[in-house]
Parts: structure tokens; C-alpha cells; sequence
């Protein structure tokens, strides 16, 4: 039988969660001109607003607040490029589907975010949020379908999932799964970092 400390040792051997060493917010973009030059690869963060990108993004690298959180939907306006070991970016792309926000907004999203999907050739992975407690919204499945249709590396994390029961979260993703067949689904929550690891290895795999 393995000792706690041999079995905990293990366990750090088959981690593939990678050591950060740096979490830097590098800028705020509006528009491409103002996006990284640097060539380095990209792991974008994608979801209606609220869903917990900003979480997500902090929770990954362990930092409480590199990327601002809020209680207020639509906050993060603008692609935000965050350097993590001075060796590849995540990009927090502004959260959709806000009813509040004018619909120029709207259709500034819409642009902005297509914009940098189809164009940007450092994006190795998109990683699409959804609520694991909803089913996923109509601008969910049609991001969705886009990133499928464009034939876009992307996985899905069905965020808060500390919010629902083993019981209602297996059905739920169930559900998302039935919605989102072709693409590998991933519980989480910032809460307890359920998900974290897979997360972290599919990132690695994006990056390779
Ligand atoms: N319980 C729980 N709450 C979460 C989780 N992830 C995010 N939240 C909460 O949900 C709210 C929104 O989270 P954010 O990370 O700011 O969401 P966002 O997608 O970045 O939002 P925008 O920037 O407005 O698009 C905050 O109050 C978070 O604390 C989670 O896994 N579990
Ligand atoms: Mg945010």
C-alpha cells in the first residue's frame, strides 16, 4: 500500500497543472490595433456576461484579483491580454448576451469578438463558459456553433457548479453535453477549483 506522502508525491508526478511564476495584466484593447504583438500564443476566455470568465482566468493562475470580478454584468468591456510566465496570453474577451447594454454595444460585441476569433492567428484555444445551472442560452449555442462551424480548438466549462447538487450537476451536464455534442466538456467552480487540473491540461495541450 502507498504511504500518504508516496501517494501525495504521485499525484504531483501526474499534475499537469503548470507552475505560475508570473500573472501580469498586460493591456486593455478597444480595438486591433491595439491588440499583443509579440507572436506569443493565446488561450481566450468566451461567455455571456457573469457566467465567470474573470474568475476563471484568476483561479487558474491562483491570483485573487488580476482580473476584475464584479457583481455588475458587463463589466469587462474591452480584450484584456493578461501575460502568464512570460510564455503564452489569456485573453478575457468581453461577456455577451447583457440585456442592459445599447444594442450598438451589442453589436460591438458581436464584431469585436468575431474579429478576434476568426482573425487572430495566435489563438491556440477557446475556452467557452456556460452556466452549468442553465441550460445553455440561444447566444451560447450560437457562439457555439460558430467556433464548431470554423472549425475553432475550443473546449466548454460549465462554471458554478458548486451551486447545484453531484446529482443536479450530472444532469446538467448531461444536458449542456446533448446541446454541445462534438466538444469536450469541463464542471468547475472558483469556489472549490473543482475542474481546475483538466482545465490546466487542456490548456497544455492547446499550447503544445
Ligand atoms: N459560486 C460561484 N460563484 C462564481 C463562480 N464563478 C464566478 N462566480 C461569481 O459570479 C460573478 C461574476 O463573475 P465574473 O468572473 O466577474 O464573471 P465574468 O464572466 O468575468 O463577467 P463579465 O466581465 O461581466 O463578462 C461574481 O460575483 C463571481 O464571484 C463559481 O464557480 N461559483
Ligand atoms: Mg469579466
Amino acid at each position: 500500500m502507498l504511504t500518504a506522502r508516496r501517494r501525495a508525491s504521485r499525484r504531483s508526478l501526474s499534475s499537469p497543472i503548470v507552475k505560475i511564476i508570473s500573472a501580469e495584466f498586460v493591456k486593455s484593447a478597444f480595438e486591433k490595433k491595439h491588440w499583443t504583438t509579440d507572436g506569443l500564443p493565446e488561450i481566450a476566455f468566451l461567455g455571456r456576461s457573469n457566467v465567470g470568465k474573470s474568475s476563471l482566468l484568476n483561479s487558474l493562475v491562483q491570483r485573487k484579483a488580476l482580473a476584475r470580478t464584479s457583481n455588475t454584468p458587463g463589466r469587462t468591456q474591452s480584450i484584456n491580454f493578461y501575460l502568464i510566465n512570460d510564455a503564452f496570453y489569456f485573453v478575457d474577451l468581453p461577456g455577451y448576451g447583457y440585456a442592459k447594454v445599447s444594442k450598438s454595444m451589442r453589436a460591438d460585441w458581436g464584431k469585436m469578438a468575431e474579429e478576434y476569433l476568426s482573425d487572430r492567428d495566435e489563438l491556440v484555444l477557446s475556452i467557452q463558459l456556460v452556466d452549468s445551472r442553465h441550460k445553455p442560452s440561444k447566444l451560447d449555442l450560437q457562439l457555439h456553433e460558430w467556433l464548431v462551424f470554423n472549425q475553432k480548438k475550443h473546449i466548454v466549462v460549465a462554471t458554478k457548479s458548486d451551486k447545484l447538487s453531484s446529482n443536479e450537476l450530472s444532469k446538467q451536464m448531461r444536458v449542456i453535453g446533448e446541446e454541445m455534442p462534438s466538444s469536450k466538456v469541463i464542471a468547475y467552480s472558483s469556489q472549490t477549483g473543482k475542474g481546475r487540473e483538466a482545465i490546466w491540461s487542456e490548456i497544455v495541450k492547446g499550447l503544445a
